[in-house]
C-alpha cells in the first residue's frame, strides 16, 4: 500500500486554527446547531455532488441516512483529484476537507476550482462539525481514503485498492456535542432532494432512509426539470394550458424558467439561485415581474383585448393563478434580507427581463388561444380586484367610525402591550373555553375557531375579507391583509396557533400558515407565528407528579426513566389525548400555555413556503394525496424552546 507523505507545515496549522473556528462558533457557517443546521450538512455535502453534475460529469447521487444517523453520500462523478497540491503540499482531496473555504482559495488558475464556482466551500465546515468523517475517492485507477476525527486529520489519503471506476463517497456522523440532535427528519431531506433533481436536469437523485426496519426510499430523475417541477406543482390543479411555457438560456448567467397558468386565484412564483432556495425573492424575480407585467400589456394592447381607455392591467392580476419556477445562476451572488435568501445582484433583473421578454412576446404571437385564455382570466381578476378595493374601503370606513371593532369571540387580555401580549387561535368551542379558563388574562387573549375554514387556494381576496372565519383573525391581529398589511399595528407579539393533534387539527394549521403566509407574510418573516404543542399522554401514578409526553419519543424515555426507578410500564396509568377539549383548564395551562413550561414551536419562513407548496398541492380535487398529507402531517417547522 502507497502512502502520501505531508509535513505539518505552518500553513498546516493555520488550517486547523481554520477549522477549530468553525466549531467555536458554528452558527457563524451553518446558520443554526438546530435540526435545521444538521439537515444543511447533508445540502453542502451534496452540493459538491451536484456541482460534479453540473460539470457534466455525474449521473448519480445517492444518500443514505444509515443508522445511527450516519449520513453518506456517493456520487459517479471523476472523484475529487488526489494529486499533490503545489502550495499546501497535500493532496487536493485533503486540501478541499481541511481548507476552510477551499473551494475559494484554491479556486481561479489552481485547477482546483469547483464547477462554476458555486458550491464547494462548505465540505470543510462539514468536517469541522462531524465526530468522524471517512472519504473514499475513485480514480486513476485507485481508490483512496482518508479519514478525519473533528476536523483533524486521522489518516491523509491513502491508496487502499484498486478500481476502474470513478466517484466520490463521503460518510459522516455529526458531532453531537455540537448539534441539538442528531435526528434527520427523513421527508425534509426528501423534499430537498427532489427539488435539487427538478432544479439539475436528467440528475438521477436517490434517497433512503435506513435506520428503521422498513427503510423509506426515495427516487427521482426528471428529464424535463423545471418543467415537470411545475407539472409536479400543478398536479391536483385545472391548467388553463397544457403544456408549461419554457425558457432557456445559457451564458455568464444561465436563466431557466417554466410558467404554467392555472384556473386557482393564488401566485405561486419559487425562484433559486444556485439551485438555493430564494424565498425572499429579488432581482431575478423583480425581472421576471416587470417583464410579464409589459409583455401581456403590450400584447393586450397590440390585439384590441385592452382599450387605451382601460388603463393597464396590474402585476397582480396577471399574476394570479400562476405557476412559476425561476432558477438562475450567479457566479458571485449576493443575498440580502433577513433570512439572506434575498437576491441582490442588480445586473440580474435586466438579465432575466430580456429573456423572459424575448420568449414570452413571441410565445403569445405563437400561441393565440393560450394567450386569450390567459388574459381573460387577467381581465376577471383586475374586476375582482376592483371589488376587493371596495370591500375593503367599507372595513376601513367601518372600522374608522367604531374605532376598535374587535371579533364578538374574541376573549382579550387586559395589557395592550404587543411586546407582551399573544393570541391563541383555538380550534373548537370546548378548547376555547378551557384555554378562556386557564389562561393569565393579563397578557393571553383567545380566539376561538369553529367550522370548517375557508379554502384560501379557492378565494380571492374580497371573499377573505368578508369570511366569516377569517374575519375575526384578521380583526384580532389588527394589521390588515395583503398589500396593506401593517406591522407595526400588530396587537400581539405571539400569534399562537393551538389545534389537536390530530388530522383536523393538522387541517386548520395548514390552513391558517398558508392565510398567513400568502396574505400576513411579514408576521412570519417577523418571527411572530407560533404553533402551541398540547402534550399527547399523561403518565400518573399515586405519589408521583404527574408526567406529561409530547412525542413519542417522550413517551419511551419516560418509561425509560421510570423503569430505572424501579417503576414498570404497568404499575403506571397512561392517558392519551385526542383534543385539547380533553384537558381542563389548569392541564391546558400548565401543558400547554405556561411560558414556564410549554413547548412553543416557531414557524419559519421557508417552513411556511414548504406549508404552502404542499397546500397548494392539497387543495385540489384529488381526496387521496390530501389524506396522505394529512396523515404525515407537515414537517415544516422548526422546534424552538421558548
Ligand atoms: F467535497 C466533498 F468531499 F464533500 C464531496 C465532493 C462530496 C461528494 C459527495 C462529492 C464530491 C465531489 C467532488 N464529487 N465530484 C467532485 N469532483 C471534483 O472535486 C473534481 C473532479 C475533477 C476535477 C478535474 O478538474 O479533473 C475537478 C474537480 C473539482
Amino acid at each position: 500500500m502507497e502512502k502520501f507523505e505531508h509535513d505539518y507545515n505552518a500553513e498546516q496549522i493555520q488550517v486547523l486554527e481554520g477549522l477549530e473556528a468553525v466549531r467555536k462558533r458554528p452558527g457563524m457557517y451553518i446558520g443554526s446547531v438546530s435540526v435545521r443546521g444538521l439537515h444543511h450538512l447533508v445540502y453542502e455535502i451534496v452540493d459538491n455532488a451536484v456541482d460534479e453534475s453540473l460539470a457534466g460529469y455525474c449521473k448519480n447521487i445517492h444518500v443514505k441516512i444509515e443508522p445511527g444517523n450516519i449520513i453518506c453520500v456517493e456520487d459517479d462523478g471523476r472523484g475529487i483529484p488526489v494529486d499533490i497540491h503545489p502550495k499546501t503540499k497535500i493532496s487536493a482531496a485533503e486540501t478541499v476537507y481541511t481548507v476552510l473555504h477551499a473551494g475559494g482559495k484554491f479556486g481561479g488558475d489552481s485547477g482546483y476550482k469547483v464547477s462554476g464556482g458555486l458550491h464547494g466551500v462548505g465540505s470543510s465546515v462539514v468536517n469541522a462539525l462531524s465526530e468522524w468523517t471517512e472519504v473514499i475517492i475513485q480514480r486513476d485507477g485507485g481508490i483512496f481514503q482518508m479519514k478525519f476525527e473533528k476536523g483533524k486529520t486521522v489518516q491523509g489519503l491513502t491508496r487502499i485498492g484498486d478500481s476502474d471506476k470513478t466517484g466520490t463517497t463521503v460518510r459522516f456522523l455529526a458531532d453531537d456535542s455540537i448539534f441539538e440532535t442528531l435526528q434527520y427528519e427523513y421527508e425534509v431531506l426528501e423534499n430537498r432532494l427532489r427539488e435539487v433533481a427538478f432544479l439539475t436536469k436528467g440528475l438521477h437523485i436517490i434517497i433512503e432512509d435506513l435506520r428503521e426496519e422498513t427503510p423509506k426510499k426515495g427516487d427521482f430523475c426528471y428529464e424535463g426539470g423545471l418543467i415537470s417541477f411545475v407539472e409536479y406543482l400543478n398536479k391536483n390543479k385545472e391548467k388553463l394550458h397544457p403544456k408549461p411555457i419554457y425558457i432557456e438560456k445559457d451564458g455568464e448567467y444561465p436563466v431557466e424558467i417554466a410558467i404554467q397558468y392555472t384556473t386557482s386565484y393564488s401566485e405561486n412564483i419559487y425562484t433559486f439561485v444556485n439551485n438555493v432556495n430564494t424565498i425572499e425573492g429579488g432581482t431575478h424575480l423583480e425581472g421576471f415581474k416587470r417583464s410579464l407585467t409589459k409583455v401581456f400589456n403590450d400584447y393586450a394592447k397590440a390585439k384590441n383585448i385592452l382599450k387605451e381607455k382601460d388603463g393597464n392591467l396590474q402585476g397582480d392580476d396577471i399574476r394570479e393563478g400562476i405557476t412559476a419556477v425561476i432558477s438562475v445562476k450567479v457566479k458571485d451572488p449576493q443575498f440580502e434580507g433577513q433570512t439572506k435568501t434575498k437576491l441582490g445582484n442588480s445586473e440580474v433583473t435586466g438579465i432575466v427581463q430580456s429573456i423572459m421578454n424575448e420568449h414570452m412576446s413571441a410565445f403569445l404571437e405563437e400561441n393565440p388561444n393560450v394567450a386569450k385564455a390567459i388574459l381573460e382570466k387577467c381581465v376577471s381578476a383586475a374586476r375582482a380586484r376592483e371589488a376587493a378595493r371596495k370591500a375593503r374601503e367599507l372595513v376601513r370606513r367601518k372600522n374608522s367610525l367604531e374605532t376598535t371593532t374587535l371579533p364578538g369571540k374574541l376573549a382579550d387580555c387586559s395589557s395592550k402591550n404587543p411586546d407582551e401580549c399573544e393570541v391563541y387561535i383555538v380550534e373548537g368551542d370546548s378548547a376555547g373555553g378551557s384555554a378562556k379558563q386557564g389562561r393569565d388574562r393579563r397578557f393571553q387573549a383567545i380566539l376561538p375557531l369553529w367550522g370548517k375554514m375557508l379554502n384560501v387556494e379557492k378565494s380571492r381576496a374580497d371573499k377573505i375579507y368578508g369570511n366569516d372565519k377569517l374575519n375575526p383573525v384578521i380583526l384580532a391581529i389588527g394589521a390588515g391583509i395583503g398589500a396593506d398589511f401593517d406591522i407595526t399595528k400588530l396587537r400581539y407579539g405571539k400569534v399562537i396557533i393551538m389545534a389537536d393533534a390530530d388530522v383536523d387539527g393538522a387541517h386548520i394549521r395548514t390552513l391558517l400558515l398558508t392565510f398567513f403566509f400568502r396574505y400576513m407574510r411579514p408576521l412570519i418573516e417577523n418571527g411572530n407565528v407560533y404553533l402551541a404543542q398540547p402534550p399527547l399522554f399523561k403518565l400518573s401514578k399515586r405519589g408521583m407528579e404527574d408526567i406529561y409526553c409530547y412525542t413519542e419519543d417522550d413517551l419511551s424515555k419516560a418509561f425509560k426513566e421510570l423503569e430505572e426507578k424501579g417503576i414498570s410500564r404497568e404499575q403506571v396509568g397512561i392517558q392519551r389525548y385526542k383534543g385539547l377539549g380533553e384537558m381542563n383548564p389548569e392541564q391546558l395551562w400548565e401543558t400547554t400555555m405556561d411560558p414556564s413550561n410549554r413547548i412553543l414551536i416557531k414557524v419559519t419562513m421557508d417552513d411556511a413556503m414548504v406549508a404552502d407548496e404542499t397546500f397548494s398541492l392539497l387543495m385540489g380535487d384529488e381526496v387521496a394525496p390530501r389524506k396522505k398529507f394529512i396523515e404525515e402531517n407537515a414537517k415544516y417547522v422548526k422546534n424552538l424552546d421558548v
